[in-house]
């Protein structure tokens, strides 16, 4: 059988019509195959996800020639490519996109409609993976589809999690978690790779031995080893032949796990073992910021960093590479600081297994990994206990003790005498408890460090990475995030895309800078028209399905004033809250007040351990309760929350939204970039002078941004002088009544002690100054609800918008990774030719 099986290589490879063609009669009759042939269905007894099934397989069947054309061109020892390393890839349906990058979408409409059914309800059907728990995770994804779309040679590392991030679900307002089991029908984009298999060792001790060599060496006696299995997923770029891919480990016991154990008799005791293996890549732990210290954790980053570094070199000898080049064919990007342990393991690699000298090593590593840092929050900084560290990586706290030792035998050499800055900046954190600080391991270990926006970045070399930037200041540099405007234009929104390239051509897509042109069709009555046309089409779509979801009614002519994004107290939901119900009651105390019609809309999930969070959802769906059964109100305000926020769901909301809420306390949100999703298509923001929203201010001119709150040297001064909350709310009468009617149960059916712990929290300590900024906000909520009024105004301020966010494309983010950090290029996919089977 050896023998048939090179024979059959040997052959041209037949690949008949039906899996090529894209016609709209081939690609109905692919359809048709694959149901039958793949789904094992035939049209009396499919289901809808049968069809969507059949559909992926056959969009599937179209992507594999540029799959592999692009392997080919980059499986070249002079290619460099990066290497994405992320705990998360939160990567959102693939069909729709799919279609779009391949530039499909009219045919594939057509042959659906002409086989009876509704393209959009197949889409729909798409379980998205769920691989992330919010902004970080996106990013990851946004960055891949620019990667691809510039051809540049990457690939995504991360975890196949079984279970993503949870279903949310409401009941009596409070939030329910589900368990997300997206893998349960199936997941057609994926194709594993078992014979790209890898070994992970954990546990154990370590022992000295002199080699052959007479030199000093140490090995690894691991007490478990388990393997890593790839599952790659293409990542197409946008109408051209690349084809990237994201390899996901999905964690297994070894082959041999139940050897001893057989002859033993314990054959329980080994499916156990075997299950105990495959805990690694079940869950995915749904904190955003900050992390859990579990050891589980610990060993979801470790595994995956060491199957991505043992792939990465293995790809690098095989194209016949040599290590001591390894950073001229592969960049790694740290995407936070969870696969930092990846400088550990690549010294280990290379010193232990590859038996290179450490300073060459230490040279290797160093110009081959960079860092992003994506937060401020102090509680957000990993760090693992020393104990914990140590029983599960031995040998990588060796290394690390010796990295640390010649670190800060450099800093003292700078800043001889200097032992304060010794202690900031060890890797080790000293005290009655010892901990592994792993942002300093990410930053000694890489070449370029960076935050996420111009002011992340700032406040990082003044604060967090202080005494690194003072250490090695040329390390450091910001990359503003950016979004991909295929999928949050173009899929999300297409009628808006019809329009901007009817007026202004196709090239923004690929160059968003080029929305400036629409900056001549701002005062355009007809253009203003269509423009407010689209938007409250998607209004209405969005209502819809608010009914559908909810079962509430609201008016797609109100101003929807929409803040979706992880539910975190530093984000201050709760301040949109304090608004609603200052508005309340205003209209409560004088029902003829004239005010403008608002649908206040809200979405996001809360860690499942963060309490405060959680009681925030509840807060919104009891006023939401109050606000939308009150006649006085009279259905003009309406309050809703919407369950279960996800990718699929963002991509309803941004095309819907005029008023984007971007309100965090300024200097805690590191960039955001559903901010810049609202904005390009067409919401105007309210927001602080934190993160990206700095940049789009200044991008979309400060008359086009609702800007409120104290500013981050404002923050920082105000703590410094000693901030007592109850001065604000002694205060403001306004104010004073709000948090009054919290603390009394009106606002919770008479519960009385329901929001203590909020109130309680506002009152004694408001460590995100909501107090502060609650009057300051609440005038610039009345200067929206004001300008709202004046439609032709309101619609030009859009129209700016989108214009100009140009600077908001995970494309330019990208290019400038690509030029300062990585020093990679594109390199171009010629198709290989297909030998068409002819009748
Ligand atoms: N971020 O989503 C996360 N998770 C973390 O653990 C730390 C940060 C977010 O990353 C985004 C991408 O850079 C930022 O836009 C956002 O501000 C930050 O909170």
């Amino acid at each position: 059988s050896d023998k048939k099986t090179a024979a059959a290589a040997a052959a041209p490879v037949q690949i008949e019509d039906d899996r090529t063609g894209l016609s709209v009669e081939t690609l109905k009759r692919a359809f048709a195959d694959n149901l039958f042939y793949i789904q094992g269905k035939n049209a009396d007894i499919a289901t809808l996800n049968d069809y969507y099934m059949a559909l992926a397989y056959t969009v599937r069947d179209r992507l594999l020639q540029r799959w592999l054309s692009t392997i080919k061109a980059q499986l070249k020892p002079e290619v460099k490519v990066v290497y994405y390393l992320s705990a998360e890839f939160l990567m959102g349906p693939h069909l729709g996109n799919n279609l779009v990058s391949l530039g499909i979408y009219d045919q594939v409409r057509q042959a659906i409609q002409e086989s009876g059914l509704n393209l959009e309800e197949l889409i729909a059907q798409e379980e998205e993976p769920g691989l992330g728990n919010g902004g970080l995770g996106r990013l990851a994804a946004c960055y891949l589809d620019s990667l691809a779309a510039l051809e540049i040679p990457a690939v995504g590392y991360g975890l196949r999690y079984e279970f993503g991030i949870f279903d949310q679900e409401i009941r009596d307002g409070w939030q329910v978690e589900i368990t997300d089991k997206w893998l349960r029908y199936g997941n057609p984009w994926e194709i594993a790779r078992p014979e790209a298999t890898v070994e992970v060792k954990l546990g154990g001790h370590t022992e000295a031995f002199v080699d052959g060599a007479g030199r000093y060496r140490v090995r690894w006696i691991p007490e478990r080893t388990i393997v890593g299995v790839p599952y790659d997923t293409p990542v197409l770029g946008f109408k051209n032949n690349a084809a990237n891919t994201l390899r996901l480990w999905k964690a297994e016991a070894p082959e041999s796990f139940d050897f001893q154990a057989f002859n033993l008799g314990d054959y329980y005791g080994a499916v156990n073992a075997k299950m105990y293996s495959e805990n690694i890549s079940k869950v995915l732990y749904p904190n955003d910021e900050p992390l859990q210290g579990r050891e589980l954790r610990l060993e979801q980053q470790f595994f995956f960093v060491s199957c991505s570094l043992q792939d990465i070199i293995r790809r690098h000898l095989y194209v016949g590479g040599k290590l001591e080049d390894l950073h001229n064919s592969a960049a790694i990007q740290l995407n936070d600081t969870h696969p930092s342990i990846g400088i550990a393991e690549l010294m280990r690699l290379l010193v232990d297994e590859h038996n290179i000298d450490w300073d060459t090593a230490w040279q290797i590593t160093q110009n081959t990994f960079a860092y992003t840092n994506h937060t401020l929050l102090p509680e957000a900084l990993e760090r693992w206990p020393l104990s914990l560290f140590g029983s599960l990586l031995p040998r990588h706290l060796e290394i690390i003790f010796e990295i640390n030792r010649r670190f800060l035998q450099e800093v003292s050499a700078k800043f001889p005498g200097d032992t304060g800055r010794l202690a900031r900046l060890s890797l080790i954190q000293e005290g009655p408890e010892k901990f592994v600080r792993m942002a300093h391991l990410a930053s000694a270990g890489s070449h370029a460090i960076n935050g996420v926006a111009a002011l992340h970045s700032e406040l990082l070399k003044r604060d967090v990475l202080r005494d690194f930037y003072e250490l090695s200041p040329e390390k450091f540099s910001n990359k503003t995030n950016g979004v991909t405007p295929r999928r949050w234009i173009m899929l999300s929104n297409p009628e808006l895309a019809f329009l901007i390239s009817e007026s202004i051509g196709d090239g923004w897509i690929k160059n968003l800078g080029e929305l400036r042109e629409l900056e001549r069709f701002a005062n355009d009555k007809e253009f203003q028209s269509r423009w407010r046309q689209i938007k409250l089409n998607n209004k209405t779509n969005l209502a819809e399905y608010i009914r559908k979801r909810t079962g509430l009614v609201v008016d797609p002519h109100s101003l929807f004033d929409i803040q979706v994004k992880r539910i975190h107290e530093y984000k201050r939901q709760h301040l949109n809250v304090l608004y609603i119900i200052t508005l309340y009651n205003r209209l409560k105390q004088n029902p003829e007040l004239e005010i403008t019609p608002r649908t206040f809309i809200f979405g996001g999930k809360a860690a499942p351990g963060y309490f405060m969070a959680k009681l925030i959802i509840k807060l919104i769906n009891s006023v939401a309760d109050v606000v939308n059964n009150d006649p006085d109100v009279g259905g003009r305000l309406k309050v809703v929350f919407l369950p279960d926020y996800n990718v699929t769901f963002g991509q309803r909301v941004y095309p819907a939204a005029e008023l984007s809420e971007q309100i965090s306390t300024a200097g805690k949100e590191a960039s955001g970039t559903g901010n810049m999703k609202f904005s390009m298509n067409g919401a105007l923001t309210i927001g602080t002078l934190d993160g990206a929203n700095v940049e789009i201010r200044e991008e979309a001119g400060e008359e086009n941004f609702f800007l409120f709150g104290l500013t981050t040297e404002e923050v920082y001064a105000l703590k410094a002088r000693g901030y007592n909350p109850r001065d604000y709310y002694n205060g403001n009468p306004a104010l004073r009544q709000v948090i009054d009617q919290l603390a009394s149960g009106v606002l919770s059916s008479g519960e009385t002690h329901l929001f203590a712990p909020l109130v309680d929290h506002l009152l004694n300590r408001d460590e995100y100054l909501l107090l502060a900024d609650y009057q300051s906000y609440v005038e610039c909520q009345d200067r929206v609800g004001e300008a709202y009024r004046d439609q032709e105004h309101w619609t030009r301020m859009s129209i700016l918008n989108s214009a100009r966010m140009g600077k908001f494309s995970s494309d330019r983010a990208i290019r400038e990774y690509c030029e300062d950090i990585w020093g990679a290029v594109a390199v171009d996919v010629v198709l290989e030719e297909y030998v068409q089977a002819t009748a």
